[in-house]
């Protein structure tokens, strides 16, 4: 079973006054052309589809375009879109019957009461012969499961003797989440609620990732298109074949941006008019959103704000915000945590920034693996 996973596509999103409709519909198209070139069995969106729970008539226009090219690209595919913590699920839910009728299965709430569990989470996968090649379980996001086993439920009313692949919105214990300033740490869950699907298709955390202690089958695939100007790793779609119960092959493919975002300069801050020299010795042609990283000692200039559009907009780029770092605090901010920080983070993410800040790069694997032991070692003789 090949499937297509993607998540946090953001449609509608607004970025400093700025409408990204053009770069979104970039996305669209190409994620078109991988359809088309890849014929896989599924296409998987794991939530925040819409960047707010009430996107514009265009923003919706683009996506039912898109979704029925997608359609038309791969006839025989299944299509599956669960809601995120961006999307309204109600908003997702109630054309459901609608996109039914074009084989598009949205799933915007989880099933509560009397509604019929499997018939809401369960989506089969078949080829053009009919034949049963795996399952789909779809959990939206959701800010209280029915159940603590909801997943392990699940998964129990599946066929396993094909592939099973949980696709859901949430946020794994031990993520790497780089490029999100304010995320809900609190409603995070470990890896071993997840345990025993083939494949895990994660939404929710931006920056493509496996989840240590996932086995290589918990992924989150990122967002196609960069949300915010901290997301400084390659976009791409994960394109995911699934041979019975191995481990899964995972293939990303990138996609491009049209209007990429920079930082400017990408790594220590300058005063503002090196910054502004640097904006300018700027070579990418693209149409470009700008932020600028300045060192100033005091307040900056009251024009600073205009110089910086007008040097952006002679260049056909876009400015949208500057960070200011004053010199005291540049050499302890980038991996110093406010107390309420420390306490929404896991001991894996603070290591992570303290590594990110101290020597700019990500820990590894092997890394990750080692703390994860140490903590789990802890948490035992704590509990014995
Ligand atoms: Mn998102």
């Amino acid at each position: 079973m090949k499937i297509l996973h993607t998540s946090d596509w953001h449609l509608g999103q607004v970025l400093y006054n700025y409408d990204r409709e053009e770069e979104q519909t970039a996305f669209l198209l190409q994620l078109e052309q991988i359809v088309r070139q890849e014929q896989p069995d599924a296409l998987l969106v794991s939530g925040d589809v819409f960047h707010t729970p009430a996107p514009s008539a265009a923003t919706v226009k683009m996506y039912v375009r898109a979704m029925l090219a997608f359609r038309t690209a791969c006839p025989a595919m299944t299509i599956v879109v669960i809601a995120g913590n961006h999307d309204s699920a109600s908003r997702i839910d109630c054309d459901r019957e609608l996109w039914r009728v074009a084989g598009i299965t949205v799933v915007g709430a989880v099933a509560r009461g009397d509604d019929d569990v499997a018939a809401r989470h369960l989506i089969p996968v078949h080829d053009a012969g009919g034949e049963l090649l795996g399952t789909i379980v779809a959990v939206p996001h959701c800010y209280r499961l029915p159940g603590d086993a909801f997943f392990a439920d699940l998964l129990a009313m599946a066929d396993r003797s094909r592939p099973v692949v949980l696709m859901a919105h949430l946020t794994i214990t031990g993520s790497d989440i780089t490029g999100h300033d304010n995320i809900g740490m609190l409603d995070s869950v470990p890896p071993a609620v997840v345990a025993g699907y083939d494949y895990v298709a994660l939404g929710h955390i931006h920056r493509p990732q496996f989840i240590a202690g996932g086995e290589h089958r918990v992924r989150y695939c990122g967002s196609p298109v960069a949300v915010s100007f901290d997301e400084q790793c390659e976009h791409s779609v994960s394109l995911v074949t699934l041979n019975g119960h191995d481990v899964p092959q995972v293939r990303t493919i990138a996609i491009k941006n049209v209007c990429p975002l920079h930082t400017i300069p990408a790594s220590e801050p300058l005063p503002l008019s090196e910054a502004l020299q640097q904006l300018e010795a700027l070579t990418d042609r693209r149409q470009c959103y700008i932020r600028l990283n300045v060192l100033a000692a005091e307040a900056l200039p009251v024009d600073a704000h205009d110089r910086s559009v007008r040097v952006a907009r002679a260049h056909g780029h876009r400015f949208c915000t500057m960070r200011v770092t004053s010199p005291r605090s540049s050499e302890r901010e980038q991996y110093s945590l406010s107390a309420q920080q420390l306490q929404e983070l896991s001991p894996i993410e603070v290591a992570q920034r303290y590594v990110a800040g101290r020597q700019g790069r990500d820990l590894t694997e092997r890394e990750q693996q080692m703390l994860q032991s140490v903590l789990r070692q802890i948490d035992e003789e704590d509990h014995s």
